[in-house]
């Protein structure tokens, strides 16, 4: 055992409390180091987990089990002291009943496996929109992943000093080794009825048991980030957001920052890495996931990405979509559920080119490409992942760590919608925005293990599986940030759509880099000076000449792409009137209310 390197008695004894609970046969502190860093690669490459990677410097594979590909939404609670401050769209336990039921499974849960103690800074460590967690964990991918994802290690303890804050982030794999039991070169993990997420909202606490996947064991990401923060943005007054964070340049060198929420796997780390297809435009990351915001003193909205890496969907990335992505992993990357080739590299369905021989493919087998075989299945796992360090994104912002945030001009709303919503439409006001987000739906991707691809779900503000708190309440924290700031310094809000399809099911808009185009005329509108802009029905949208048109998209499609589906925005109020809204109660803020009311009156 080693002995802990910091001296907060609260901290020290909350790991002993676990270590006591959980039984490790060893504890290990996280000083961050790139040597903590080797020594863990090297145990998992012995232990037969991971693959090595000749191809990719730095660089190994996982092959998690088939069972524990994704995050679990409905082994996700959210166990507030009352369901009702869980709100409908969560699951929800009482706290009392599930710390009894997962302490039970936590009982020596640790056996045979060692105790990683993960300091970590979610945000540049110091700034003031950052927080620091404390994951426990007993799974060494879980380390090196958060080493990658997250700011790890003694500086975060020096910050943290005797007494400071930290958020507690249980892990466990759950699957205890008996002595001399080994896991063979398999990816532990627990049944899916053992498996746990469970955020305490009231105590700031997170507890997972089960799953060694994403989201499910990363804690500092969506149940910290997004779950835990989502409440104490609430109490706080700031906002804990699904969004990427770009920073776009254009041609005169004018600046701006433009923040974006989609649902899982629905573009947001290919927006944020995004090649600008349109001549003098630049676009550069800050963040790709998520996005903590304050006013600062000046009453404008300051962001911070709070994480350090990108977990990104592996599947459709290529030099064509995705060239930055690409380069960030080349080298000191963690791949999950990708297949593996002869030589010592990744390959995944939409990578750019044909599977070179022999594959092994996301479940161990040996996979040869069949490409007249169309229900040939898939040789990645369509959620596979890359952890790939920020630092090696070649568009990467020189601002990304700037403690005090970068300032949003724009937000976007969107997801995955083949027919009735336009490229873009911006909101008249705050309050309409807050509409535009409240009503985001999108078509179900693999991000999520239990749910069916492809049908249309409403995924407000892309919030609807992150949320920590009552949906409605959080409608009416974000209309409660419009109402305290200065309304002309908040940002402009758009809603955006890459994917309409044709009859045929073909893709209407390109999207990936061409999507600079509907970005420029965002950029124009924050400033006012675009004039391509009329009033609509369902918000302000550009004439069809206010976006250029990229080569493939003919004048028809582009006039489709950008005019007012009356019929079917009828029938998308409908649902939400019968299907979305009444889930809130009285809990649905009544300004919501008079939007879709007013739509429907301007819809005729
Ligand atoms: P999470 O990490 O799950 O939150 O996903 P994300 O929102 O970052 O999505 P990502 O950028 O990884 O994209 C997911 C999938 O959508 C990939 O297969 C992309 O190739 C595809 N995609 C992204 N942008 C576009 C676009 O503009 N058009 C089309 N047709 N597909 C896109
Ligand atoms: C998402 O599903 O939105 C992700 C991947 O970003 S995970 O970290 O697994 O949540
Ligand atoms: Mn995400």
């Amino acid at each position: 055992m080693t002995t802990a390197p910091t001296k907060h008695k609260k901290l020290i004894a909350w790991v002993d409390e676990i270590a006591a609970l959980t039984t490790p046969d060893a504890v290990e502190w996280c000083d961050g180091s790139q040597k903590q860093y080797d020594d863990l690669v090297k145990l998992l490459l012995d232990s037969g987990v991971a693959k090595p990677l000749a191809k990719r410097p730095g660089s190994i594979l996982f092959r998690s089990d088939p069972s524990d590909v994704a995050r679990v939404e409905n082994r996700t609670y959210i166990a507030a002291k009352t369901k009702e401050a869980a709100g409908p769209t969560n699951n929800w336990i009482d706290p009392v009943e599930l710390k009894k039921t997962m302490s039970g499974l936590y009982a020596g849960c640790m056996k045979g496996r060692t105790l990683y103690v993960i300091p970590f800074s979610m945000g540049p460590v110091g700034s003031p929109i950052a927080k620091i967690g404390i994951e426990i964990t007993d799974s060494p991918y879980v380390v090196i992943n958060m080493m990658i994802m997250t700011r790890v290690g003694t500086k975060v303890l020096e910050h943290l000093g005797a007494d400071g804050e930290y958020i507690p982030c249980l892990h466990s794999v759950g699957k205890p080794l008996q002595p001399g039991e080994s896991d063979h070169g398999l990816w532990p993990c627990a049944p899916l009825d053992k498996k746990y997420i469970a955020q305490f909202p009231e105590d700031r606490a997170i507890w997972s048991y089960g799953s060694g996947y994403g989201g499910n064991a990363l804690l500092g990401k969506k149940c910290l980030a997004l779950r835990i923060a989502s409440v104490m943005a609430r109490d706080e007054g700031w906002l804990a957001e699904h969004m990427l964070i770009l920073k776009i340049t254009n041609p005169e060198g004018k600046v701006k920052h433009v923040a974006a929420a989609f649902p899982s796997a629905c573009g947001k780390t290919n927006l944020a890495m995004l090649v600008p297809t349109l001549p003098g435009w630049k676009v550069e990351t800050v963040g790709d996931d998520i996005a903590w915001m304050k006013f600062g003193a000046d009453g404008r909205l300051y962001a911070i990405n709070p994480e350090a890496g990108f977990f990104g969907v592996a599947p459709g990335t290529s030099m064509d979509s995705n060239p930055n992505a690409m380069h960030s992993i080349e080298k000191d990357t963690i791949f999950t559920n990708a297949a593996l080739t002869e030589d010592g590299d990744i390959w995944w369905e939409q990578i750019g080119y044909d599977a070179p021989g022999k594959l092994i493919d996301w479940k161990g087998n040996e996979w040869v490409q069949d490409k007249g075989n169309k229900q040939q299945a898939p040789a990645a796992h369509p959620n596979a992942r890359f952890t790939a360090k920020a630092s090696n994104c070649p568009s990467i912002a020189d601002n990304w760590e700037d403690p005090a945030g970068v300032p949003i001009d724009a937000f976007l709303f969107g997801g995955r919608r083949p027919s009735t919503i336009p490229l873009i439409h911006q909101a008249t006001d705050w309050v309409h925005g807050v509409f535009m987000g409240s009503i985001v739906g999108s078509e179900i991707t693999a991000a999520a293990l239990d749910l069916k691809v492809g049908t249309v779900r409403r995924d407000p503000f892309a919030m609807l599986p992150f949320c920590g708190y009552h949906m409605g309440e959080y409608f009416q924290h974000w209309i409660n940030i419009g109402k305290k700031a200065d309304a002309t310094k908040l940002p402009k809000i758009f809603f955006v759509n890459w994917f309409r399809k044709t009859a045929e099911g073909k893709w209407l808009w390109p999207g990936y880099g061409e999507n600079s185009r509907v970005l420029a005329w965002v950029f124009g509108q924050c400033d006012g000076v675009s004039g391509k802009s009329v009033e609509t029905p369902i918000g302000i949208m550009p004439t069809v000449d206010g976006i250029s048109r990229p080569d493939g998209v003919s004048e028809a499609d582009m006039k489709e792409l950008l005019s007012v589906d009356v019929d079917g925005w009828k029938k998308e109020l409908a649902d939400i009137e019968t299907n979305h809204y009444p889930i809130f109660k009285d809990k649905l803020p009544k300004e919501l209310k008079e939007e879709l009311d007013a739509l429907r009156k301007r819809l005729g």
